[in-house]
């Protein structure tokens, strides 16, 4: 790893009076929200709760993380080039691609730091809630089938994403990049989308072109997408080797962040109080809806808690393998206090614990949801 990667150890790691704290990515914090964090969460939103109900995200309301500056890109211009370890390299613009065989599927996607804020102390960066999740239905080529045109040589381990977004991340200059195994890359699911529910994808979500990894947190899922390119030597790049780790702490190597974890997110019922959305609920039967998804393995069990009791959820089947599963549950709800709370469990067995699991980044955090409801 370059040495100005190793970004940790000289890091301060509470502010002291007096000196203006420069934010780090993942410091720790016990402080009140910063205002680079308010700056990051404005330009990033999540979905509102209350899009839920929705089978397929629109677009507006699908959740958005973008590292850098949205590029301006110029689709007549642009193209795609496929290298490294092939027989053949492929130039290939919009029309070629269009041409090619496509498949079509709903995704559900989520921020690897999604509940990044609630966790204590606060690892500084995008400070996500609950709702960094959203899901598309993503029309595009197989990358499988672009990989086989160009021929992948037999001593290639990686796969290379590259767009057209730069910046600087850690004191590092970059290309946004993050790399697949090759074995994952080959995969028949994974998309190179130029569409999303059906239109062009927006500016915002990858405008011409981007990577879909079903299964995968987002930062797999590399937007506007420039390159490919196959690697016979593990890809190190800044996104790969720094970011996106779970790690105990600031000199921990740690483990890459891969799959979506178990997780299930619940429609807020009644209404919101404006300034803390806290939620007023009129007395009788309510039904309890939400949704809930795994990279890791089908949702099997969902259960929805009241003031701790916890009771089974209705499901409904997915779609699709990597798409979410929506969820119900009748309530009747008397006066008063309330606490709701929902669970999921799938087929590998894990469950989303009642505890945040702390890391330093604040990856992962799929600790159950907790909605206070006053009745009335
Ligand atoms: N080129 C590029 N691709 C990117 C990112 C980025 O900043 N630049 N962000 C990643 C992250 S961290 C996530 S969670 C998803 C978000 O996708 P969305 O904004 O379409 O929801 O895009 C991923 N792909
Ligand atoms: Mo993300």
């Amino acid at each position: 790893m370059p040495k100005q990667m190793s970004r940790h150890s000289s890091i301060l790691k509470t502010p002291r009076p007096g000196r203006k704290l420069t934010p780090h990515p993942g410091e720790p914090s016990h402080g009140p929200l910063t205002a680079e964090e308010l700056q990051l969460a404005a330009r990033n939103h999540s979905m509102p709760l209350e899009a839920l109900r929705h089978d397929t995200t629109p677009p507006g309301l699908h959740y958005l993380l973008n590292h850098f500056d949205i590029p301006f890109i110029d689709a007549e211009q642009w193209h795609l080039r496929i290298n490294g370890a092939v027989q053949r390299s492929l130039e290939l613009n919009l029309k070629a691609l269009r041409r090619s065989p496509r498949i079509s599927m709903p995704v559900t996607l989520e921020c690897a730091g999604n509940g990044r804020s609630l966790l204590r102390p606060r690892p500084l960066s995008q400070p996500w809630r609950l709702e960094a999740v959203g899901t598309a239905v993503w029309t595009g080529v197989p990358l499988a089938y672009l990989l086989a045109q160009a021929g992948v040589e037999d001593d290639a381990v990686e796969v290379v994403f590259t767009g057209a977004d730069g910046g600087i991340q850690g004191g590092v200059r970059q290309q946004y990049a993050r790399s697949l195994p090759i074995a994952e890359a080959l995969r028949p699911d994974i998309v190179l989308a130029y569409r999303m529910n059906g239109n062009d994808l927006p500016p915002q979500h990858g405008y011409p072109l981007r990577l879909v990894v079903p299964g995968w947190y987002g930062m797999a899922s590399v937007k506007w997408l420039s390159s490919i390119k196959v690697l016979t030597t593990p890809f190190d790049g800044f996104q790969q080797a720094v970011a996106y780790r779970y790690q105990q702490d600031a000199d921990d190597a740690g483990i890459p962040v891969t799959w979506i974890k178990v997780r299930s997110l619940m429609v807020p019922p009644g209404v919101p109080d404006f300034f803390t959305r806290n939620r007023i609920v009129p007395a009788g039967p309510v039904l309890l809806t939400g949704r809930a998804w795994s990279g890791e393995g089908a949702v099997q069990r969902v259960e929805v808690g009241i003031d701790g009791k916890w009771a089974t959820a209705q499901l409904k089947h997915p779609p699709a393998p990597f798409a979410w599963c929506a969820w119900s549950i009748p309530w009747v709800a008397d006066p008063g206090e309330h606490e709701l709370a929902c669970r999921a469990r799938d087929a590998t067995g894990a469950t989303q614990p009642l505890e945040q699991v702390w890391n330093y980044q604040g990856m992962g955090n799929n600790a159950v949801q907790r909605v206070q409801v006053t009745v009335e």
